[in-house]
């Protein structure tokens, strides 16, 4: 299945306008519909599928959540392609590579055409996350922040005790978590795509240089201890590692976020970083190094034109 219609200012990363000041601005996602009892979609098996790409950053909170939290049964999930090209995000079908996987549902040839099968006259990107509803064939949400606070809760009757009791988003801890929360994903989650689009240089120093400040500060806060809030693993973690199991082998070069690196610089944050990655399987199970530098190198040609992707850092993550 594929759209035919034109759709390359939505799908075409190259057709991306900038704000005046040369900025990247990220435009807010689209749907936004929670699984919860005696709403429009409840919790039930066999009803969602999950549509991501592990080069993805926001993505791969959710393939993380849905491990820890024994979702795999329960909501499958396809991966695409990292060759995010003119027309989006590409299936196997299209586009093949290794882990890469054609939609089971559709057979569709782009995330795009699920967007459009959802919603003829969506304006928007066709971003992943897509957590798609079998039932309806809609999209649920395609927001991951909403997604992993999903997946936290709505499936708790359907899963084993011990995977219901998992809770990324304590109470007790929720305060500091949403103000973390808030800083992190404006300085750091998206400084760093802030800092690698910025089309002129003070919109690209605006952004590094904080994203740097960030760095110092969450340094201070990890130094000698596993966690990033209380003494448990919550979606701060989650949400931050994302971005930094990224930086080395990405960030510091194709965004030009190099006034240090994780490895060289902070120490307790890389030893975070290295701890949930080689010690907790939902975290090393979702990540896949070749899909993430393929993809930033290879899908952002006004960054890198030649789409040559480099061999290092060797490793891609130091061992404990
Ligand atoms: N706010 C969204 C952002 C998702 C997002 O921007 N995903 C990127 C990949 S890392 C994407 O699919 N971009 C495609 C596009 O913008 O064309 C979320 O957290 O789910």
């Amino acid at each position: 299945m594929s759209t035919k219609k034109d759709a390359s200012l939505q799908s075409d990363i190259t057709k991306f306008r900038h704000e005046p000041d040369g900025s990247f601005r990220r435009a807010p996602s689209v749907f936004r519909s929670f699984i919860e009892k005696g709403g429009q979609f409840e919790a039930e098996k066999d009803r969602y599928h999950l549509f991501v790409s592990y080069a993805c950053p926001w993505a791969t909170r959710t393939l993380i959540v849905r491990k820890l939290k024994g979702l795999e049964d329960l909501i499958p999930v396809t991966i695409v392609s990292p060759h995010m090209g003119t027309e989006g995000w590409p299936f196997a079908n299209v586009d093949e590579f290794p882990g890469a996987e054609v939609d089971p549902l559709y057979s569709s040839e782009h995330i795009k055409d699920l967007y459009f099968k959802a919603d003829p006259n969506y304006s928007g990107r066709f971003s992943v996350p897509v957590l798609w509803d079998k039932k309806n064939h809609t999209i649920v949400n395609n927001e991951s922040s909403e997604i992993i606070r999903m997946f936290n809760t709505a499936f708790n009757d359907l899963i084993p005790k011990d995977k219901a009791a998992v809770d990324i988003y304590p109470a007790a801890h929720r305060a500091e978590i949403d103000s973390l929360n808030e800083w992190v994903y404006d300085t750091v989650n998206n400084g760093v795509y802030k800092a690698g689009f910025s089309i002129k240089q003070q919109a690209y120093e605006a952004a590094v240089v904080p994203l740097f400040q960030s760095l110092d500060r969450l340094e201070k806060i990890l130094t000698g201890k596993d966690y990033l809030v209380g003494d448990v693993l919550t979606e701060a973690d989650i949400r931050l590692w994302v971005t930094i199991i990224r930086f080395d082998p990405v960030y510091v070069g194709h965004f030009k976020c190099n006034l240090r690196t994780i490895r060289n610089g902070y120490p307790a944050i890389h030893s975070w970083m290295r701890k949930l990655y080689w010690n907790n399987s939902a975290f090393k199970d979702s990540t896949n190094f070749e899909h993430i530098k393929t993809h930033y190198y290879w899908s952002h040609p006004s960054v890198n034109p030649t789409r040559v992707v480099p061999v290092g850092p060797i490793p891609n993550v130091e061992d404990l």
